[in-house]
Formats: C-alpha cells, structure tokens, sequence
C-alpha cells in the first residue's frame, strides 16, 4: 500500500473543486502543498487563496521545473496526463496520482463504484436512496459533484461514487466492495488517443474489485480480469435465476429479481427503457451492497430523476419541451431521440451542438432521418453535425434562437429537444446553465393554455 509520507511534497494540478478538495486535505495531515493551474485566473483562485494562504499557487502555462521539483503530483480530472510537464515529471519518477486514489487509501468503508458512458449520474444517485431507505449512513460523490475527498468521514457505512474515465486515469488500484461499467459508447474523444484507450481507462474501475455488476445488454461492460470476483448480471432481455432483468406479466413491464417482480416500470417516475436499464443496474449494485430489497424498491418508487435528464421543461399548444441538457455525448442523444421517437404522436425538433469533443457524429445520421423533422443547430461543432444530417437543419446563433425557432417548427403532438450530443463548454459554464437557459427560454414562449 503506498502512505502518503507528511515529508512529501505535492503539486496539486488544477484548482477546481477537486484540486481544492487535495489542497485541503493534504494541509490538513500537515503535507507540503503547492497548486498550478495553467489558467491565469483559474475558478478557485480566491478561494484557495483565502482558505490555504500558506499555500503557493502558480498560474498560468505549466513550468515544467516546478513540476520535476516535488515528490507527487495529484492531478485533477481536467488536466491531462499527457501534457507534456507530466509526462517529463512522470519519465524523472514523479508519482501521478488524483483525489480518488489518494480516497481509496483512507475510505475505511466499502465503496460502491460506478461508471460508464451514459447513466452514471442517476444510477448513483438512486444507489445512494437505496442506502437511504435502509438506514444506512451513505456518502454519495465523485463525478456527480461533491470530490469524493470531501465525503470521507469515519462514520459513513458506505461510499457510492460515480466516476469518469478521468478520474480512473489517476487511480491505481481502487478495491472496490462492488463495481460497474454500466454501458460504452464515444466520448472525450478529444483526451484520447483511440476508444480503446477510453476503454482500457473505464475498466480501470474493477481493479481490486470484489464483486462486479455487468450489464448483460453490453459485452463491453465485461471486466477483462475477474479472478476472484464475484459477479452480479442486470440486462434488460430476459429473466433468469442469475440477474435483476425484465418479465412481461400481462402485458406489463415488470422488473424482476430472478423470477420475482419486484415493480412494474410504469410505477418508476424516470421514464424510457434506457432508465429500465439504470433501475436495474441500481438493484444489481445495490444487492451487491447489501442493502436489503424492500428498501431499494421503495427507493426506486419515490426517486423523482435528476434535472437536466430528458426531463418536461414545458407543455405549450400541445408541444412538449424536453430538456436533455445532460445528453453530451452521441449515445445519449441516441437515446433520447429514439426513447421520444417511439412515443411522441408527431416528430422531434432536435436542439443540438456545442463542443463535439472529437466524437464521431455518423451513428446520429438514420434515427435522426427517422425521428426528426427539424434539426436547429449551435455552438461549434454545428457544421460537423450537420454534415451528418440527411433531416432539415437551420443554424443559430443562440440557444434562445432555438428555442423561438423550434416553436415556429412545432406542430401539436411534436416535441422539441434539446439534447445536444456535445459538451457545453463553448457557450455556457456548464451543463447545467445550459439546461437553466433552455427552460427558461421556454418559459418566455407566448402561446395557448399550457397542455
Ligand atoms: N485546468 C488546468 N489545465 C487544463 C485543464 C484544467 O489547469 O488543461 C484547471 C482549470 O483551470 C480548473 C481546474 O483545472 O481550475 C478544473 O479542474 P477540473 O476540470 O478537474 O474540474 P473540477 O472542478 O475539479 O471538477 C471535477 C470534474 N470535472 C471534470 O472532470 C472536467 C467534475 O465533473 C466533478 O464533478 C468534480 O471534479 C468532482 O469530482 C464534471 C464533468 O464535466 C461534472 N465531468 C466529465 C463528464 O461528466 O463528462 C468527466
Ligand atoms: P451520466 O452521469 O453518465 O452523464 P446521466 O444519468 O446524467 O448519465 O444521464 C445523462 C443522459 O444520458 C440522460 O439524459 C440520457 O439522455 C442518457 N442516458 C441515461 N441513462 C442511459 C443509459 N442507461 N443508456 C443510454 N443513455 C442513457
């Protein structure tokens, strides 16, 4: 096991949430800490300042001497491991490590860990009111928000985190009481060399596992080592002894445990298949935990999603308006396409575009030919997008554009989406405002009654 010795001295690379999280738990065991950011005025600058004023902070490009001058570099999800002042630190014997690894060696709980290209989010946060229902002290984090630094507490029971292909990158060895890689599909193509690298970093997360929960519907999900792990199946296919899965009892979609139904789908407020599958996933890693059914089942009934997942931003003249703003990479707007295609009694307005990432927009071309009759496209990698587009497509300026365009399209039973396939970060801070600006853009739509 490698100890952080107090006599090491740390660069903390980044100074966002996480590299704050590092800088205050590194002081706190008396470590010596400095922090680089290559940003000028980087978010967590007067914060860190206030909070940590022993601490020297570079700004600005990477020197690569001040990187060769410590023991460790903690390197925060944003950062990349292949900018050059760490590569050179790492060739010199630096040790690279990030928030999670330095948690997996102090969390005394078991840690529920979860990843994947799509579901991450919601599938932990419905493990976390699992844990809830049953009475147990849970501390949920990592990707999803709170740096999984912040939750260590001695008097939590169980640790559920969500974490990205990032923030695997730095962890070497996690030893997870239970773990999963729910689903894969491109993203983050612009920080990795192939999608097998993606791949190779996501599976990452079962190492020192010991028991694994894969989903049956995606071969890629497998871990590539499984010695001595144990192994829980969800899938959406069809019942069997060895998995949480899907049985038709008259004519109903009714989840079930083995052979046991447990809830029926239309009792779930998260609507689509594809949350089906995360409901799943959830009970899989839930069984797996320990917590006991009745409590998961109860979560699963009062769960009411998470914002900014294809959640009813409005209704007006008989036009839904949906956002997905969280839908940033192709798999997930595939998912909402088709999940609303299939229901909707008109067609799709789609919203999309943003930061592509390096993804490859062509799998959109058919189910968008099928389900959509408008594209209105933003952001940067608009004309990318729209070059794999066969449907009408109209480029604007703003999200709030969009908006007052798509109502233009609407016809009553359509639905206008925004899922815009893309990171958000050439036009807003985040997903989120991204999200706040569509709904209240749909907010200022003059029309009839709202239903
Ligand atoms: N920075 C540099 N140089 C760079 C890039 C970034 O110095 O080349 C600096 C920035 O100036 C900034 C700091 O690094 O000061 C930002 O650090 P960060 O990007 O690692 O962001 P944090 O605020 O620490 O947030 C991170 C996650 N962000 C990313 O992975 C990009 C958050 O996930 C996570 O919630 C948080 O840690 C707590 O664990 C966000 C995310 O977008 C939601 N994640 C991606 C996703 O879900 O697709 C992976
Ligand atoms: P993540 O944290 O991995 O980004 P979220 O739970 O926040 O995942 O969901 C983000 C978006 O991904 C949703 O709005 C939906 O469009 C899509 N999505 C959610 N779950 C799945 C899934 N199991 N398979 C495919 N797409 C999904």
């Amino acid at each position: 096991m490698k100890v952080l010795a107090a006599d090491k001295k740390s660069l903390v690379v980044g100074l966002g949430k996480t590299g704050l999280s590092c800088v205050d738990f590194l002081t706190r065991r008396g470590h010596q800490v400095i922090v680089a950011d290559s940003r000028q005025d980087p978010p967590g600058l007067e914060q860190c300042r206030m909070r940590f004023p022993a601490v020297d902070i570079y700004c600005g490009a990477f020197d690569p001497d001040l990187f060769l001058s410590v023991d460790q570099l903690v390197v925060s999800p944003g950062v990349s491991l292949q900018e050059p002042a760490i590569i050179a630190a790492r060739a010199k014997g630096v040790e690279v490590t990030g928030d999670v690894d330095i948690f997996s060696r102090h969390a005394k709980a078991p840690i529920v860990a979860i990843t994947g290209s799509n579901g991450k989010s919601t599938v932990t946060s419905l493990v976390g009111e699992m844990a809830r229902h049953a009475g147990i002290r849970v501390a949920v984090g990592g990707n999803l928000g709170v740096p999984a630094l912040d939750l260590l507490d001695d008097t939590v029971e169980l640790y559920v985190l969500e974490l990205s292909s990032f923030q695997l990158e730095t962890t070497e060895r996690l030893g997870a009481a239970v773990a999963t890689l729910l689903n894969l599909s491109e993203d983050h193509m612009d920080r990795y060399a192939s999608y097998q690298d993606y791949y190779a970093a996501k599976q990452r997360i079962f190492r020192g596992c010991r028991h694994a929960v894969v989903n049956i519907d995606d071969l890629l999900s497998q871990p590539l080592v499984r010695e001595g792990m144990q192994v829980t199946r969800f899938g959406l296919d069809y019942p069997d002894f060895d998995r949480f899965s899907t049985q038709r009892v008259e004519g109903e979609l009714v989840l079930v445990n083995g052979f046991e139904p447990l809830i029926r789908a239309d009792e779930l407020n998260i609507k689509g298949l594809h949350n089906v599958s995360n409901a799943l996933a959830a009970l899989a890693l839930g069984r797996a935990a320990g917590i006991p059914l009745a409590a998961m089942v109860a979560a699963l009934r009062a769960f009411q999603g998470l914002p900014h997942r294809c959640e009813l931003a409005g209704r007006i003249d008989g036009v839904e308006y949906i956002n997905d703003s969280k839908g940033t990479n192709v798999g997930a707007t595939l998912t909402a396409i088709k999940g609303f295609g299939e229901v909707a009694k008109g067609r799709i307005i789609l919203l999309a575009g943003g930061e592509g990432k390096g993804q490859d927009f062509a799998a959109l071309t058919d189910p968008v030919a099928k389900y959509v009759k408008q594209a209105l496209l933003f952001g940067k990698d608009a004309p990318l997008i729209e070059s794999h587009l066969t449907c009408p497509c109209q480029r604007v300026a703003s999200l709030q554009d969009a908006v007052v365009a798509a109502q233009g399209h609407a016809r009553p039973g359509d639905v206008v989406l925004l899922s815009p396939a893309c990171a958000s970060f050439d036009m807003f801070k985040n997903y989120e405002e991204r999200g706040q600006v569509f709904v209240a853009a749909v907010n200022q739509l003059s029309g009839g009654a709202q239903g």
